[in-house]
């Protein structure tokens, strides 16, 4: 039984029924999470953006002068970094950058990218699970390392393997190693629900790619227009959720799990959290494990930050 379809039955037979935010992720799920970026309520990204844009040369400042490593998990099309690299460049760091991604293709990507835009710069893409690269980047010699965890994906783990995810860094990494994490931070509630319930519905559409997954690849036979979008905000926990919503009692059959799955009108599916953090919450996680902030660096609204830790 593949790890997909295991996790969309342990997911539907639940109480509180939920499908796992990671299974968006399919060429339709990525063309559809650009056009998400290039939404104007999409504030995350153009903020991230804003800030590697102008303030890269001050957190450079920040790393070593040389024979540094910069690990950058989950690296996208690398057209942020970019920004960083070129001012870790420009200071005439020496340096090499390590983009790490289970997926070549997402590597491949990058690195044509890299090629054409910076001939000059050292880097070695490394198609592997985040840990077991940074151990391997370990092993290879004692120089220190930034690892650049950014676009707010830490909102996208439970709560539970956020701490995991952090303790697994903290013994990755050594003492004054650097993390840059990028967050979106807790705002007007009315700011991030429009985020992720935009007037266009590409959200929705990108929350529907779960659907449409489980029904070309697993043999589904959910009618998405059964179904609607829907997002809360719960600004204590700084939890933005999305969900399905069933629009009638219906049973589902899929046919590679062999049964139906029942739905009860209005009975929601739990999709994503999407988490929000405020300056004290990231304060007390990063003392938690064992990291010092070392300098905060935000977007002209104050909506976002990357933060510079160091172990
Ligand atoms: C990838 N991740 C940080 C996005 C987020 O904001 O949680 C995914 C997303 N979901 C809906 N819109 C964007």
């Amino acid at each position: 039984m593949s790890d997909f379809l295991r996790e969309v039955i342990e997911g539907l037979e639940a109480n509180d029924k939920y499908l796992l935010s990671k299974y968006f992720y399919n060429s339709e799920g990525d063309r559809l999470f650009q056009q998400i970026m290039q939404l104007d309520e999409y504030y995350l990204s153009r903020a991230e953006a804003e800030i590697l844009k102008e303030q890269s040369p001050q957190i450079c400042a920040h790393l070593p002068k040389q024979g540094f490593r910069l690990a950058e998990l989950g690296a996208g099309d690398g057209t942020k970094t970019r920004y960083l690299l070129e001012a870790a460049l420009d200071a005439k760091k020496e340096f090499s950058y390590h983009p790490i991604d289970i997926s070549s293709n997402a590597l491949e990507i990058i690195s044509t990218n890299l090629n054409h835009w910076l001939p000059e710069l050292e880097f070695e893409p490394m198609a592997d699970e985040y840990f077991s690269a940074l151990s391997r980047l370990a092993q290879m010699d004692d120089k220190a390392l930034c690892v650049l965890f950014l676009g707010s994906n830490i909102g996208n783990f439970r709560r539970d393997n956020v701490d995991v995810f952090m303790s697994h860094l903290h013994q990755s990494l050594k003492p004054r190693d650097h993390l840059l994490l990028g967050i979106d931070l807790k705002k007007d509630p009315n700011k991030i629900l429009a985020a992720y319930n935009d007037s266009m519905g590409i959200t929705a559409a990108f929350n529907f790619n779960i659907l449409r997954r489980i029904n070309d690849e697993l043999g589904g036979q959910f009618d998405l227009s059964k179904f609607r979008h829907y997002n809360n905000y719960d600004p204590h926990s700084g939890e933005s959720r999305s969900y399905l919503l069933s629009l009638e009692t219906q049973d589902i059959y899929i046919e590679k799990a062999g049964r139906s799955f029942h739905f009860d009108r209005h009975e929601a599916i739990h999709t994503e959290t999407s988490r929000k953090y405020s300056p004290r919450d990231l304060q007390q996680l990063a003392e938690k494990h064992g990291f010092k902030i070392e300098q905060r660096f935000s977007d002209s609204q104050n909506f976002y930050e990357d933060q510079l830790w160091i172990r």
